[in-house]
C-alpha cells in the first residue's frame, strides 16, 4: 500500500525531493552550528549578528521541510497548455532571508540606515516581481517580470560594491576583507538565481525540475551557511571595532 502523501513528500514530481531533504538538513546543519558557536556571547552587538544570522537557515530549514512535504508546491497552468510546478515556498523564504543577509553586511559595512533600507526596499521589489513572473499565465508577462526583477538585482549588487564598499572604506582591516568576502559571495550566488529561473522550469525548462531542484539546492547552502561561516567566524564582529589591547600590553599595565 503506498501513502500518497508520503510518496509525494520522499520523491517530489521529478525526484528532487532528495535534494530538498539535503537541503533541510543542510540548513538544520547550519542553523545547529552557529547555535552552539553562539552560545554565550554576551556583546551585544555581535550577539545582533549571530541572531539574525542564526535566523537564516532557520528559514530557510522550514522552507524546505514544507517543499519536501509537497505542501509549498503549487501548479501554474499557462495560457500555452504548459503546466509548471512552482515551489513557491521558496520566495516566502527569500522574502524574509535576503533582506537578512542584507542587513548583516549592511551592518558589517557600517552603512547608513537609509543605505540599508534602500537595499532592503529593492530587495523585497526583486522577490515579489520574482514571484509574480513565476506565477504569470503569459509567457512574455513571466519575462517581462523576471526583467524587472533581474534589473533590481543588478541594482543591489552594484549597491553593494558601490555604496557599502565606500561606507566600509575607512573600517579596520578585518572588517575590510570580511566585507569583501561577504560580497564576494553574494555577488557570485545571488547572479546565478535569475540564471537557474531561465534555464529551469519556470523559464525555458532546459533543465528539468530535479537538476533546477539541486541548483538552487546548492546556491541556497552557499549563499546562507557559507555566508555565515565566513561572518560568525571573523574577528570582525567580536565587540566594537575599536582594537582591544594584548595580552603584552595588557600585562605592561
Ligand atoms: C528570481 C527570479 C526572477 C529574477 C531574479 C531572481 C533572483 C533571486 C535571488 C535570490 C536569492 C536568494 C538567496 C537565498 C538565500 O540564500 C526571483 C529567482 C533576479 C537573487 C540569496
Amino acid at each position: 500500500m503506498t501513502i500518497p502523501a508520503l510518496q509525494m513528500g520522499s520523491l517530489g514530481v521529478a525526484g528532487e525531493g532528495i535534494w530538498l531533504a539535503l537541503g533541510t538538513i543542510g540548513m538544520l546543519l547550519g542553523m545547529v552550528y552557529f547555535i552552539s558557536k553562539g552560545w554565550g556571547v554576551t556583546d551585544p552587538e555581535e550577539k545582533e549578528y549571530y541572531i539574525i544570522t542564526i535566523l537564516i537557515p532557520g528559514i530557510a530549514a522550514a522552507s524546505y521541510l514544507s517543499m519536501f512535504f509537497g505542501f509549498g508546491l503549487t501548479e501554474v497552468e499557462l495560457v500555452t497548455g504548459r503546466v509548471v510546478d512552482v515551489y513557491w515556498a521558496r520566495y516566502a523564504d527569500w522574502l524574509f532571508t535576503t533582506p537578512l543577509l542584507l542587513l548583516d553586511i549592511g551592518l558589517l559595512a557600517g552603512a547608513s540606515r537609509q543605505d540599508i533600507g534602500a537595499l532592503i526596499g529593492l530587495d523585497a521589489f526583486m522577490i515579489v516581481t520574482g514571484l509574480a513572473a513565476t506565477l504569470m499565465k503569459i509567457p512574455i508577462a513571466r519575462f517581462a517580470f523576471w526583467t524587472m526583477s533581474t534589473i533590481a538585482m543588478i541594482f543591489i549588487l552594484y549597491y553593494l560594491v558601490a555604496v557599502l564598499g565606500e561606507a566600509v572604506a575607512g573600517a579596520d582591516e578585518d572588517t575590510r576583507s570580511t566585507f569583501t568576502a561577504l560580497r564576494n559571495v553574494t555577488l557570485v550566488s545571488w547572479a546565478v538565481y535569475p540564471v537557474a529561473w531561465l534555464v529551469g522550469t519556470e523559464g525555458l525548462a532546459l533543465v528539468g525540475l530535479f537538476g533546477e531542484t539541486l541548483i538552487f539546492m546548492i546556491l541556497d547552502l552557499f549563499a546562507k551557511v557559507g555566508f555565515g561561516f565566513i561572518l560568525l567566524r571573523s574577528r570582525a564582529i567580536t565587540g566594537s571595532s575599536a582594537p582591544t589591547p594584548s595580552a603584552e600590553e595588557s600585562a605592561a599595565d
